[in-house]
């Protein structure tokens, strides 16, 4: 086991690995960018490191800062949570180069799944259901319609090298086909540096349906269940819950079976996500595949009873899996987690940094809170706009999601907007309570909403 481990990141899931790899009797070293000098991560850290100024760039991104620091302190692995450098190739192989271990899988599995036009192809390959897309990249709009309409509109343009929506323009009618073509290959060559495009049907009304994976060194790996993250604006999701609501056991043994059996043929080491779109019973398609800890792993720990993070961390130090796939029988529970965002959805969800004047925090049987937020705390305007996670679990969906509602109540923070008043509304819609969402739920439906 690691006797030092630096965790390459900032906010609630530095303080989650921090908490996991203390409990594993790891020494922690926690980097900081000079706007986050006074992180709770930082204090608890036994060791801290400036790496660089305040944007991401100079600093949870400077990769070669990360590997001085972990040299400069003797840390064996470096934990990258969830974003910044979490699916980053070059620097999973640049850890390997230098002797440090990354947690998580390797730049080859890394890059196959990042290219999501190549994911979809070791998909094919190892048997999952896809939607109905072009083989491979698409050159030209007349390729384009060509596949359209052999396919039927509404089809989808996807960048490579795009992912979690980004990227990805939605055509409705041949006409419109050339313009948004020219227009998808541009954006992605400005976002991602590849302008590389495919095409897939459009499915409608479908529900965002994942599974967490993780696999050991030795060819071990379990499924650790499903997730429906349906509720999502702008491809930001905002409610997930774990188990779905949709799924048969049949069902999510076969769709685990097929997570396991892509990860297999990227070699895949650690804790990763398949995505699949989820349009009625026995009609799932795969989407992506995220080879990091998500944000919302927490839901999938409720109703598994298992530290994801510390699995990590095991399986990246040699160890095998705590638990066997017989051991976690079905899901055990049902969890919802509500992101709390420093963000105003009275003002069309834009970002409200600030400091926090007054916070307290909700507590009780089945309700936890992942957050680096204390009284007084600074939100800087640099990074993302999640502040808090609250995970609320009960033996049923019902029970789940009564104290969902009773938790979200006592929630306060005041001193910057958030979206707590976004989800108690949520929780009282007649689709989210019968568990009816899908990806469109959001933008069709609460686009409207007076809070
Ligand atoms: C789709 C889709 C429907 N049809 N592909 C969104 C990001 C990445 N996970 C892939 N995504 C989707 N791909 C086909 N062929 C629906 C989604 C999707 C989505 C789309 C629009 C708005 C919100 C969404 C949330 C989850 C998934």
């Amino acid at each position: 086991m690691f006797s030092k481990l630096l965790i390459a990141n900032r906010g609630e899931v530095a303080l989650r690995v921090l908490r996991s790899a203390r409990e594993l009797g790891i020494a922690t070293v926690a980097v900081y960018s000079t706007a986050d000098a006074e992180g709770l991560w930082v204090k608890l850290a036994d060791e801290a490191v400036c790496i660089g100024p305040a944007p991401s760039t100079q600093s949870y991104l400077n990769q070669s800062a990360i590997i001085a620091a972990a040299k400069g302190t003797g840390a064996e692995a470096i934990h990258p949570g969830y974003g910044f450098l979490a699916e980053n190739a070059a620097f999973s192989d640049l850890c390997a180069a230098e002797g440090i271990k990354f947690i998580g899988p390797t730049g080859a599995a890394i890059l196959t799944m990042g290219n999501k036009s190549a994911a979809r192809l070791a998909a094919v390959r190892a048997g999952l259901p896809v939607v109905p897309g072009s083989d491979g990249a698409v050159e030209s709009a007349a390729d384009a319609a060509r596949f359209a309409e052999a396919a039927g509109y509404p089809v989808l343009i996807k960048a490579s090298a795009g992912g979690g929506g980004k990227g990805m323009r939605r055509v409705d009618d041949p006409a419109e086909m050339a313009s948004q073509f020219a227009a998808a290959k541009a954006e992605a060559a400005a976002a991602f540096g590849d302008d590389t495009v495919y095409l897939e049907k459009l499915l409608e009304h479908a529900k965002h349906i994942e599974f967490q994976i993780i696999c050991d060194a030795h060819g071990g790996g379990v499924s650790l269940f499903e997730r429906d993250c349906s509720t999502q604006r702008r491809h930001q999701k905002l409610i997930e819950e774990a188990p779905s609501s949709v799924l048969t056991p049949a069902e999510r043994e076969e769709m685990g079976a097929a997570a396991l059996r892509l990860a297999a043929a990227v070699d895949y080491e650690g804790a990763g996500t398949v995505e699949f779109l989820y349009a009625g019973p026995g009609q799932y398609y795969f989407m992506e595949m995220n080879t990091r800890v998500q944000v919302e792993h927490p839901v999938t720990e409720a109703i598994c009873g298992l530290d994801i993070v510390a699995e990590q961390i095991r399986v990246a130090a040699g160890l095998p899996l705590s638990v066997t796939q017989a051991e976690l029988g079905q899901p055990r529970g049902h969890a919802f987690e509500f992101r709390i965002n420093a963000e105003d959805p009275r003002a069309d969800f834009r970002p409200s940094p600030g400091t926090i004047t007054r916070y307290v925090v909700p507590g009780g049987y089945g309700v936890r809170v992942d957050t680096a937020l204390t009284q007084g705390a600074q939100i800087p305007p640099y990074y993302d706009s999640m502040v808090a996670k609250l995970i609320c679990f009960g033996l049923s969906r019902a029970e789940a999601l009564a104290r969902g509602r009773r938790a979200l109540e006592e929630f306060i923070i005041e001193g910057v907007e958030t979206t707590i008043p976004f989800h108690v509304k949520m929780l009282q819609q007649p689709a989210f309570i019968d568990g009816s969402v899908t990806t469109d739920y959001v933008e069709e439906q609460a686009g409207d909403w007076s809070l």
